[in-house]
């Protein structure tokens, strides 16, 4: 439904799956969990299944650096750490079979393509090809991305995006099936609808959730997706003469703080305005209005001698959603630099429900 141009409620066309692997299509998750605890005993390092949690999705580079945590290694040591690991994980790996499928993985597959969706295994792992030859899955899908195919990891969108372009598809039309949390980011980054695989502590970002595949039906998994999308409002086109308009429709507040959804680094023309309930301006002959608090948001971002502004910088791409289930606005800007760099930037804006005195913007910023 078309609320106004460019400003839509989502509702989602499906065109493609993205499977992760491990974790998701077959139970590899639990041998790269043994394979680093082996490491992990031999190397006198505490680590444990919740341990293990925050290595799930994550590159091997990252998972030693987090199994480390903050213990210091030379580069030769760290690399005869991963490639002990990595042996560890193969010696496990190279007796897999299409009995180690996980339940419900092939009638999932088969449903997709009955219903002509393309298909794509989207893994972190640089092992993933000989475990998809090794479960037999080639035959159902239509493109792998690996651990070989991007630079930057999960939870950046790179590997998302990679299996988008190679399925020609456009990446808001991709579903994404992740057991990880830097999953589920990496694919929210990506702009793509996910699906969680396992317990909301680790998948709760996720537009759908299923603690497993077993009984799950493709039915199921886009009945999820369109129920979450009837909570979105989204702008995938910048237009700076319509922002008046949609700084009302992006406001977020907590009934006693309301802020309109206007930018933090300011626009011109913009009406910035953050008001407290139940204080007014009470002026005579003129209408009692709630008065107008401080600008709270005013946040300049500068890379070296440039400023970013929606209006004079080169912004390449923009995406901005209300999500009215979390209560949170975001906006996702991918800025071009005169250097030719490109940085994201990732802006949240949320009301606190905990402490309704607090407004909060959080900024992360990459370079990609
Ligand atoms: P490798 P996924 C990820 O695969 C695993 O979840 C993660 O535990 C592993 O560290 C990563 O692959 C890299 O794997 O050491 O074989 O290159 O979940 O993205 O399919
Ligand atoms: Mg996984």
């Amino acid at each position: 439904m078309n609320v106004k141009k460019g400003l839509m409620m989502k509702h989602p066309t499906i065109g493609a799956v993205l499977f992760d692997l491990d974790g998701v299509l077959a139970n590899t998750a639990e041998y790269h969990y043994r394979a680093w605890k082996r490491l992990a005993d031999e190397e006198g390092l505490r680590f444990t299944r919740s341990d293990n949690e925050r290595l799930r999705g994550v590159s091997r580079r990252e998972s030693l650096r987090r199994l480390l945590s903050g213990k210091l290694v030379s580069e030769a040591k760290a690399q005869e750490m991963m490639d002990r690991k990595n042996s560890y994980y193969r010696e496990f790996i190279r007796g897999i079979s299409t009995d180690d499928l996980l339940p419900g993985v092939q009638e999932l597959l088969r449903e997709c393509r009955q219903q002509g969706l393309k298909i794509a295994v989207v893994s972190a792992s640089r092992n993933a090809q000989e475990v998809v030859e090794r479960l037999d899955l080639m035959k159902h899908i239509d493109a792998l991305a690996d651990g070989h195919s991007v630079v930057h990891h999960k939870p950046a969108p790179d590997l998302f995006l990679h299996a988008a372009h190679l399925l020609n598809t456009p990446q808001e039309n991709c579903l994404v099936v992740e057991d990880a949390s830097a999953g589920i980011d990496a694919a929210r980054a990506a702009g793509a609808w996910t699906v969680g695989i396992g317990p909301i502590r680790r998948v709760g970002r996720a537009d759908a959730i299923f603690p497993d595949l077993s009984k799950v039906r493709l039915a199921d998994i886009l009945n999820g997706v369109r129920r979450r999308a009837l909570w979105l409002i989204e702008e995938r086109t910048f237009e700076s003469e319509t922002q008046h308009h949609k700084e009302t429709i992006f406001n977020i507040g907590n009934g006693y703080l309301g802020t309109r959804g206007t930018f933090e680094e300011g626009h011109p023309d913009q009406h910035q305005a953050t008001l407290v309930h139940g204080i007014f301006d009470d002026v005579p002959l003129a209408l009692s209005e709630l008065v107008n608090a401080p600008d709270w948001l005013c946040l300049e971002v500068w890379a070296g001698e440039e400023r970013f502004a929606m209006d004079s910088s080169d912004i390449r791409e923009y995406y901005r959603r209300l999500d009215l289930r979390a209560a949170v606005l975001e906006r996702r800007v991918r800025w071009l630099l005169s250097s030719g760099e490109s940085l994201e930037l990732l802006f949240e804006r949320w009301a606190s429900l905990a402490d309704p005195h607090q407004m909060i913007v959080r900024l992360r910023i990459r370079s990609i």
